[in-house]
């Protein structure tokens, strides 16, 4: 019984015990997407725990983006989000498309010489220049992604100009990319990075590098993330091959 298991002469504190057991409970699938947490009396009687303590477990979990807490209606399992693959959309569009409000934090926003490996991703010569965008992505205030975007200065002479979305800023000047060549691999948070996204050190990220290209294949971007990966499902939808 999970009542054994909060334990008050343990050093960790009640909160992060019951945090820890919530956070089980999800992973093994105990509470599914969209379930309802049972009742912050419910679980304060059911645990011998205080509501106090009930509450602030719950809103370290919904900063965390893994419950959510919906007026009138109580706390439930927050859903992941799903990122289709095969679309060359913008953070922003994804976003704004799901009814939410994307924002930026800003790491840098600045201009400087291609190391080799964006000259190499960039197709330039090296130390010619580009203009670096690092950020912080974030949907409804949480953050899901860190980006940093290399575009070369040709295109993007100050990068300054990028308020908000990068895309949007390339559309304006008819550089909007029209195809792109993504890599993902499952890396482990480092510490700044884990920082950045407000998340234990260690957790899982998916990496991704993206390289769009314009239409005359002259490359605009080359953009490497690390998204959440407690918090995005990345989808695809496969054909078997034509074999007439
Ligand atoms: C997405 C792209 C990124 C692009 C950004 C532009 C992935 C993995 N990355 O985050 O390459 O630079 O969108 O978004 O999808 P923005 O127009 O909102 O700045």
């Amino acid at each position: 019984k999970v009542k054994s298991r909060l334990d008050g002469s343990n050093p960790t504190p009640l909160y992060k015990q019951l945090q820890t057991l919530i956070r089980q409970a999800i992973e093994s699938g105990a509470f599914k997407v969209e379930d309802a947490l049972p009742s912050e009396r419910d679980i304060a009687s059911e645990l011998e725990v205080s509501r106090v303590t009930v509450r602030k477990a719950v809103q370290g979990l919904v900063r965390d983006g893994l419950l959510v807490q919906r007026h009138g209606a109580g706390t439930f399992v927050a859903s992941r989000m799903e990122q289709p693959l095969s679309k060359l959309t913008s953070f922003t569009e994804d976003i704004t498309a799901r009814g939410m409000q994307p924002s930026v934090v800003w790491v840098e926003r600045a201009t400087g010489l291609a190391t080799p490996e964006e000259a190499m991703a960039l197709n330039l010569s090296p130390g010619v220049g580009v203009s670096r965008l690092h950020r912080i992505r974030c949907a409804d205030g949480k953050a899901l992604a860190i980006e940093l975007a290399t575009v070369p200065q040709e295109f993007l002479p100050d990068p300054l100009v990028v308020e908000d979305s990068l895309y949007s800023v390339l559309d304006k000047s008819g550089l909007r990319p029209l195809r792109a060549l993504q890599r993902l691999r499952a890396e482990l948070l480092q510490p700044t990075q884990a920082d950045l996204l407000g998340v234990p050190v260690g957790g899982p990220t998916l990496y991704i590098e993206r390289r769009s290209f314009l239409p005359d294949m002259r490359p605009i971007e080359f953009t490497r993330s690390h998204y959440r990966g407690d918090s995005y499902d990345f989808i695809a939808e496969l054909y078997l091959d034509s074999r007439d």
